[in-house]
């Protein structure tokens, strides 16, 4: 993933020609396109080598199991043409473990998820994010996933992280903004509802792109 315009967008649809033509629109803002389990149970799972000919794809399905269901979710995940994966850190150091060698065997990225950017996240996840945070960089994970709804609590945990990626959703329908994020340090802002929910999502992506741009 090359970080040209620090946007991803998550391509929540659940129609597969609707993800194409949004991936179309939205190509030249975005640095990959983050899909999960709304447009993968919607569409199948081919649809991630589709959406591949546009950016590379990131796809989210949290993983979190043991040790040998992640691994075999992670491989048929990076056999259909993901390059990175998001997974859960919760479920304990070997299971991470083996997500994090997975993806070296395939040459992909594992983003692990710190605190998330919905309310729920202060009732279990708030208090755990540090160590979250600090398994990710012991694990050789590529990045971690931190919320741009609390730009403070996303500067503290680019402190744990140190130059491990941070990648942040929140931005826009969940009321964060992708200026907050980046100067709190963010490396890439992910954005969902506001891009692909507009009228023009290719004119949307470039507004936040650009919006990104002043503020690197
Ligand atoms: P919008 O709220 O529509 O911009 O979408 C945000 C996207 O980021 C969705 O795909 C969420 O599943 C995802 N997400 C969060 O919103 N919060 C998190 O803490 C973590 C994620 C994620 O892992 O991507």
């Amino acid at each position: 993933m090359n970080n040209k315009t620090g946007l991803i967008i998550a391509l929540d649809v659940t129609d597969g020609n609707e993800a194409i033509s949004i991936s179309k629109a939205v190509a030249e803002h975005v640095d990959a396109i983050k899909i999960g389990y709304p447009l993968v149970l919607g569409a199948g799972l081919g649809i991630i080598t589709r959406i591949s000919e546009f950016a590379p794809v990131i796809a989210d399905f949290k993983v979190a199991d043991i040790p040998n269901t992640d691994k075999l979710i992670c491989e048929q995940t990076f056999k259909a043409g993901a390059e990175a994966v998001i997974v859960h850190g919760f479920t304990g150091k070997d299971s991470l473990a083996e997500c994090v060698n997975t993806g070296k065997e395939y040459g992909k990225d594992i983003f692990v998820v710190t605190e998330m950017s919905h309310p729920g996240a202060l009732d279990f996840m708030q208090t755990v994010a540090e160590a979250l945070a600090m398994m990710a960089v012991e694990s050789g994970a590529s990045g971690v996933v931190a919320p741009a709804t609390r730009p403070g609590r996303l500067r503290e945990i680019r402190n744990v992280v140190g130059d491990l990626t941070i990648i942040s959703p929140g931005v826009g329908a969940q009321g964060g903004s992708a200026s907050d994020a980046i100067r709190a340090g963010a490396d890439y802002v992910i954005v969902g509802r506001s891009i692909y929910g507009s009228r023009n999502p290719g004119l949307e992506a470039g507004k936040i792109a650009d919006e990104i741009k002043k503020c690197r």
